[in-house]
């Protein structure tokens, strides 16, 4: 008798009709065969989907380009389809899920021809940890299949654990004709069903990621009582050895994994980490908050990764743990046979290649790497991986730091009155866009809690949920803002940044420790300046100040775009949230 997951395999390929159908196992000696069938029988048009690079100066790494129209997650053609629209919300697309089936179901007539089709059975989490979800993906091209192994925990014991269970979490995957008019990633968050066509790129394709792990995990964690959330988790350890065990959300490109493996600046204090972009919060026994994270690999930007910027990574992707680093839409040094980017230590090479893989020169201007290329690592090969970070239970966190990428107006940090007003420093973060997305880059939109892409339901509903959490924490984590990009007159970031940044996590630190005081503001606490170790950094009193100056008659736009993007909520937005923004309107006047 065949089990559920095989049915589900057969009916697929029924439909896609794929030449052969290929069960992962998720072993290296695998990920080599899979490696040397992208490098020889698979293509993307006439490109193959890998090409060695030089294993000298990288090894185990792998170069991959994407089709052109398929470099970044496509949100406007992202859809949740709840049975009803309001629980999607207008935070998402929706679509109705019998329609979404029926549009897929055209559209996936046959698209898996001439192709393989790989399963892939994979558990996001420690199998250990009762936060765990046993899941698996369909996908036709290697790159996903080798992607998926760096970035899960993919082994044949996820078959054995699904047995005769229908409840494992399912993706369908196939890239289709590339054709941007033939691109859906649609999400059936009642069947924990992603079905994804068109697109090859990492958030639309890697269905563990964002489109299982936030998108349907968030309306789980709505159900079950705990959080999905777009966090990187870390440690921070001080000089006397106790590690304080925070999250934080940025939005897409915002510094996530930059944060989550910084080279602190002040001596005597350490960063460990425990994951770069996402974390599954639970309420523990204990009344604290514990964070795992699902993911096993770094899906990380390239441009601006350098030994001066993040030296941990670097030694990450040199590492030679884990069989193999790849390496999506950077330049190609066609002389040394190896990735090249904005940013990275070494000056542009003679003879290179773009993104497109054209050959670049310096006359026509235009970048050499795409600016969302972007490597894929598995963390065990991280120099400065936590131990704790296959501990099935997860770490407890101390504080939650929530921010964006603004040039004006926010404050370096703030820290929050209460949870409450954590919940709403969260809901009315805005960011300026990055490449991360197809979209304008440089635009200042609301993206409460780093969430707005990802978040799998009504945002109201999200915000009340975020707040229920709070209510059944005994020992709830302290809520800091954080921005490292305001900008002085000539358009510089003032702050330097980077592992410049554990002076704001000592001070984040030594608030949890009670060691210093606060200054109290409309928008939040911050720091008495002299509270802040800033030895050995050249920064005027001027800059510094400007780095916290509020602004009242600047607030003015920004309160405005905030309450609209409330109200936008309707009803479902909770009123201690709305209270929250009256209390800081009314601060602020
Ligand atoms: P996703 O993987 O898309 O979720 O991105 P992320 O949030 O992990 O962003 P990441 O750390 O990769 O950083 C994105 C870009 O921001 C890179 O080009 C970094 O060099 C830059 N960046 C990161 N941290 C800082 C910082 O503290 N200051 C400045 N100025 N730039 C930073
Ligand atoms: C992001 O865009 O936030 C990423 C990359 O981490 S992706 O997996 O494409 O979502
Ligand atoms: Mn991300």
């Amino acid at each position: 008798m065949a089990t559920p997951l095989e049915k589900w395999v057969e009916e697929q390929a029924k439909l896609t009709k794929p030449d052969k159908i290929y069960w992962c196992d998720g072993s290296e000696e695998e990920a080599h065969r899979l490696i040397e069938i992208g490098m020889k029988d698979e293509k993307i048009e006439t490109t193959p989907i890998f090409q060695a690079l030089n294993q000298k100066e990288w090894p185990n790494a792998y170069f991959h380009r994407s089709h052109p129209t398929d470099v970044a997650r496509t949100e406007h053609l992202t859809y949740v389809c709840h049975n009803d629209q309001e629980t999607a919300g207008p935070n998402n697309n929706w679509m109705n899920p019998k329609e979404a089936k029926e549009l897929m179901t055209k559209l996936s007539d046959g698209c898996m021809k001439g192709r393989t089709m790989y399963v892939l059975p994979y558990m996001m989490g420690h199998p250990d940890s009762p936060y765990a979800k046993a899941c698996v993906q369909l996908t036709d091209v290697s790159y996903v299949a080798v992607s998926m192994r760096i970035m899960t925990r993919m082994t044949k014991k996820v078959i054995e654990k699904i047995g005769n269970n229908n409840s494992f979490v399912k993706g369908i995957h196939s890239v289709g004709t590339f054709d941007p008019n033939k691109r859906f990633i649609m999400h059936f968050p009642d069947e924990q069903l992603v079905w994804s066509i068109g697109s090859g790129y990492g958030g639309n394709a890697l269905l563990g990621k964002k489109c299982f792990s936030l998108r349907i995990a968030s309306y789980l964690g709505l159900q079950e009582g705990w959080l999905a959330e777009h966090m990187v988790i870390l440690g921070i350890e001080a000089p006397d050895g106790t590690v304080t065990y925070v999250t934080a959300a940025f939005p897409s490109a915002c510094g996530k994994t930059n944060l989550a493996m910084l080279e602190s600046a002040l001596p005597g204090y350490k960063i460990w980490t425990l994951g770069d972009d996402i974390a599954w919060l639970n309420v523990g026994p204990d009344g604290r908050l514990w964070a795992i994270n699902p993911e096993t690999g770094f899906f990380g930007v390239a441009p601006g990764t350098s030994m001066k910027t993040n030296p941990n990574m670097l030694k990450t992707l040199k590492g030679k743990k884990f069989y193999p680093t790849l390496f999506t839409n950077t330049g190609f040094d066609t002389d040394k046979n190896e990735p090249w980017w904005e940013g990275l230590d070494t000056s542009c090479p003679k003879n290179v290649l773009d993104w497109q893989g054209k050959v670049w020169n310096k006359e026509e201007g235009g970048k050499v790497a795409h600016p969302n290329s972007r490597f894929t690592v598995s963390m065990y090969n991280c120099p400065v991986l936590s131990k704790e970070c296959d501990n099935p239970k997860g770490v407890p966190i101390s504080a939650i730091i929530l921010g964006g990428k603004r040039t004006q107006l926010i404050p370096l940090v703030l820290e929050a009155f209460n949870w409450q007003n954590g919940v709403f420093m969260g809901a009315r973060t805005g960011s300026e866009t990055t490449a991360a997305a197809i979209h304008k880059e440089g635009v200042l939109r609301r993206d409460p809690m780093a969430m707005l892409p990802f978040c799998g339901y009504n945002m109201g509903d999200y915000f009340r949920h975020w707040l229920s959490i709070g209510n059944k924490l005994k020992h709830p984590p302290k809520i800091y803002s954080v921005n490292w990009f305001r900008t002085d007159d000539d358009g510089k970031f003032i702050w330097p940044g980077f592992g410049e940044n554990m002076r704001v996590l000592k001070w984040i630190v030594d608030r949890i420790n009670n060691k210093v005081s606060v200054n109290k503001t409309p928008l939040g606490y911050i720091p008495n300046l002299k509270d802040l170790d800033l030895t050995g950094l050249n920064l005027s009193k001027e800059k510094l100040e400007k780095l916290f100056e509020i602004n009242s008659s600047a607030w003015k736009p920004e309160l405005e775009d905030i309450k609209k993007s409330l109200e936008n909520f309707g009803k479902r937005m909770p009123k201690e949230i709305m209270e929250e923004y009256n209390n800081l309107e009314n601060g602020l006047r």
